[in-house]
């Protein structure tokens, strides 16, 4: 047991003040016709809560994992594994997202690599049957180890594309080993440092490629799950090509690749790109591709990517009513890619912080489950366009009126009446609902 002073973390309601307990987070109650877990499908980040130590690019590592110890690579991979089930069993969440040197550390060849990933999926898989914790992603880390620093599948050599085929085949095998739910490609080196040395046409056909022959290999090994994409606008490339849900949605749909891949939002990429966590969620929404998010919050005095963990309750409550509305996500759930800061050192910090993300996420639900049934909000928003709910808004929603039409009616309408956008009153209500 790596933590045993803590116990399974419990339900106690907003007028608990133990810290190690849920205030809003209450898995089985239903909100909106479905439980709260099935909803959230809160998984923790295996690279965040159980491999970073707090180093920056200023300092050592300030985290001491006891599940760090060993010096044989296999050991250490299963004691991280009992460390990492041991904690979700007690947060009481049924799932975990992992990149392929997450779950253990990366051989001196492919061939080496791919030994041990098997050997610690053999195990892992043996933990899950003991519980009944589920992947809800795997991916392939392909931007740390240094070949990857011009790119994976847009490298300019073809040999480092061909080595990322070779790891996102064996993530993709594991992923399907160990059940995974869904596979994620989050591209941090596809893109550029600068655009001089960058043919940016032939690096997209590249990527689209990959993309296809990735997901052709896993459909044929019989995955059913969604692909994600993560976008991201920038860090650690300069630019990246997953900029953004727009972005994304037009390569997925240039490359033919919409109908398998979705989108996994991520909160402080959103505000890294100039929009909000609730405007990159409506966009992959109305594309009909939201698939995931990935919980976490930006600083807003800091320009890069902080994850931390969510506590922003209009930011969340916001994106909350997008994700009712949208009827949740596709496939995925509530990944925290978030990290506790590198003073947080004691153990239950990462308890205390993911209690507080589950908790915002439950809060801002029931907040805007009742916002759209028991406040003037709906109507509001409904009746700024009643003016397309009949006449010629209607015949024109109908694609029956060209611009010549539209000549002739405003020539007829006489003077225009202004309609006022109501902004305040909005805003008021999302604060009266918290
Ligand atoms: C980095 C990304 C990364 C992905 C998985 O900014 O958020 O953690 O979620 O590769
Ligand atoms: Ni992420
Ligand atoms: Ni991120």
């Amino acid at each position: 047991m790596y933590f045993k002073d803590i116990s399974k973390i419990k339900y106690e309601g907003k007028g608990s003040d133990n810290p190690l307990a849920y205030k809003f987070y209450d898995k089985n109650k239903v909100v909106a016709g479905k439980k709260m877990s099935e909803h959230f499908k809160f998984a923790i980040a295996y690279w965040h809560s159980f491999c970073g130590k707090g180093t920056d690019p200023f300092g050592a590592p300030t985290l001491n994992f006891k599940w760090d110890y060993s010096s044989d690579p296999i050991l250490a991979a299963k004691d991280k594994a009992d460390a990492a089930f041991e904690f979700i069993e007690k947060m009481g969440f049924d799932y975990f997202c992992f990149h392929d040197y997450d779950l253990i550390e990366e051989g001196k060849t492919l061939k080496e690599s791919e030994d041990r990933l098997s050997k610690i999926t053999d195990y892992i898989k043996g933990k899950q049957k003991a519980s009944s914790i589920k992947v809800l992603w795997g991916t392939a880390n392909c931007f740390s180890n240094p070949v990857y620093m011009n790119g994976a599948a847009t490298n300019p050599d073809f040999n480092i594309l061909a080595r990322a085929g070779a790891q996102v085949k064996m993530a993709i095998d594991a992923t399907i080993k160990l059940g995974g739910e869904n596979y994620v490609f989050w591209g941090g080196r596809e893109g550029y440092m600068s655009l001089l040395n960058t043919d940016m046409k032939r690096e997209l056909d590249h990527m689209g490629r990959f993309l296809t022959i990735a997901r052709d290999y896993a459909r044929e090994n019989g995955f059913k799950g969604n692909f994600f994409i993560e976008p991201k606008p920038m860090e650690p490339c300069k630019h990246q090509y997953d900029f953004d849900s727009a972005t994304v949605i037009g390569f997925l749909r240039e490359y033919g690749l919409q109908d398998d891949f979705k989108l996994n939002i991520e909160v402080n990429h959103a505000t890294l790109a100039q929009h909000t966590f609730q405007h990159e969620l409506q966009v992959a929404a109305d594309a009909n591709m939201l698939g995931s998010i990935d919980a976490n919050r930006g600083d807003y005095q800091n320009g890069w990517d902080t994850d931390q963990f969510p506590n922003n309750i209009t930011e969340v409550t916001e994106a909350m009513l997008v994700f009712l509305k949208a009827g949740g996500v596709h496939g995925g759930g509530v990944n925290f890619d978030a990290k506790v800061r590198r003073n947080s050192v004691d153990a239950e910090d990462l308890f205390v912080a993911h209690i507080g993300g589950a908790d915002i996420f439950a809060r801002a639900l029931l907040i805007a489950d009742e916002i759209i049934n028991s406040s003037p909000y709906e109507n509001l928003r409904k009746n700024r366009y009643s003016s397309f709910d009949k006449g010629n808004g209607k015949v024109f929603e109908e694609n029956k009126l060209d611009l010549s039409d539209l000549c002739k009616i405003a020539q007829e309408s006489g003077q225009i009446s202004l309609q006022s956008g109501k902004q305040e009153l909005f805003e008021n209500i999302i604060n009266q609902y918290i």
